[in-house]
């Protein structure tokens, strides 16, 4: 039997990293996943692996690192010596950035070229995906953001992420490394984290709807973005490691909405009136937001046949659906 590909993911406690490992252990890769130490339980998305079947257990290591720590970082790349790394691990939220700036570059920024770096320096020749962002798009002119729409980045947070993204490439021409960037636009699931919108207006409706919450408190409900589900865009990090060429792609639905559709059509889908409950909040605004993003995933889909089966309708319906089971569940 041929060896199993190995598989590194760093944020693999996440909301992308715990849908790419199940994804990875279900195509027969043995998945290891960067974990840190906290005071409070951080692996609950990725507890229900650990707890399937003997054999997929077998297949799935975590091991204590940061992206902060290139020892850390070096002593993993050399003893698991993966086939393939997907480096999703950052300081993640846009708004925590502006409050948190220098520690967010030095995750999200410095995180990857640490880990480029460990590979170079290491000879460990894996393919590289780079989890960038459509928050690189900033403010932007295009109506559609594609592979060449140039960057604007408005916070502390993409202006990391326009790093990442830059010296990946750098990587790829100065040392022939097969690595990628998937410029992913905003990906949602009943795994979000609370304190993204999508996920804080679903839990908000399951509880307001349970008689447990009377308001829901938000910033800029004008800001446009195109959401898809998390499930499908994994798939489509996984897709770009396995083609002949290394090359760059946008993943997104093609569709846009406000702040302000996702809320109505959240609280409409449990036959709530929207303006009974929500009210704007100045603490939830950014110094500097995107206004519009909107993606045109048309590379994706002639290049690798990545096309998204979730879209936004049916993305609102399962996640508030799964925030009522929860509380149900409770
Ligand atoms: P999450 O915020 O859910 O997960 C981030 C992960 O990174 C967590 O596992 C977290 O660990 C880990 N992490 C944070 N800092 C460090 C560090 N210093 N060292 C090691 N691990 C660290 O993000 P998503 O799953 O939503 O996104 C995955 C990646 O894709 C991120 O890089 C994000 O910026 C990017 N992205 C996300 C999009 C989206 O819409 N979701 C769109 C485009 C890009 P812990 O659990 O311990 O906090
Ligand atoms: P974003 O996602 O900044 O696009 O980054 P987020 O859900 O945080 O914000 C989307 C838009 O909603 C507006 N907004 C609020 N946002 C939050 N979090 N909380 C609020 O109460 C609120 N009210 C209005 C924001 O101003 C913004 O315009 C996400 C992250 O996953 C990034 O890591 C990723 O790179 C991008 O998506 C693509």
């Amino acid at each position: 039997m041929p060896e199993a590909k190995r598989a590194l993911i760093t944020g693999i406690t996440g909301q992308d990293g715990s849908y790419l490992a199940e994804l990875l252990l279900s195509k027969g890769y043995q998945v290891w996943g960067i974990i840190r130490r906290s005071s409070s339980l951080n692996t609950s998305r990725i507890e229900h692996i650990r707890r399937s079947s003997p054999e997929q257990e077998s297949n799935f290591q975590l091991v204590y690192g940061d992206l902060t720590d290139s020892s850390s970082l070096n002593q993993i790349l050399q003893s698991v010596q993966p086939h393939e790394i997907y480096n999703l691990a950052a300081q993640s939220h846009v708004k925590v950035s502006f409050e948190v700036p220098e520690y967010t570059a030095d995750t999200t920024a410095l995180g990857a070229l640490r880990l480029l770096e460990g590979m170079r320096q290491l000879g460990v020749k894996a393919r590289y995906y780079q989890a960038s962002s459509s928050e690189m798009f900033g403010q932007t002119e295009a109506d559609a953001q594609k592979e060449t729409t140039p960057f604007h980045p408005r916070s502390p947070y993409a202006c990391s992420k326009v790093f990442a993204y830059w010296i990946t490439i750098n990587y790829r021409e100065s040392y022939g490394m097969f690595a990628v960037n998937g410029i992913l636009f905003n990906h949602e699931s009943p795994r979000r984290g609370e304190t993204f919108v999508t996920r804080k207006i679903s839990m908000a409706v399951a509880r307001i709807k349970a008689g447990l919450q009377d308001k829901l408190y938000l910033g800029n409900l004008d800001a446009q973005r195109d959401w898809g589900y998390a499930g499908d865009y994994v798939e489509a990090m996984w897709m770009m490691l396995q083609q002949d060429q290394p090359e760059d792609y946008v993943i997104g639905t093609g569709e846009t909405h406000s702040v302000r559709d996702f809320v109505e059509e959240a609280f409409t889908s449990v036959g709530l009136d929207w303006r009974d409950y929500v009210e704007i909040d100045p603490r939830f605004f950014r110094p500097a937001d995107v206004e519009y993003l909107r993606c045109d995933p048309g590379k994706a889909k002639r290049k690798m046949g990545w096309e998204p089966r979730v879209k936004f309708h049916e993305l609102v319906k399962m996640m508030v659906e799964a925030d009522l089971e929860e509380l149900k569940a409770r």
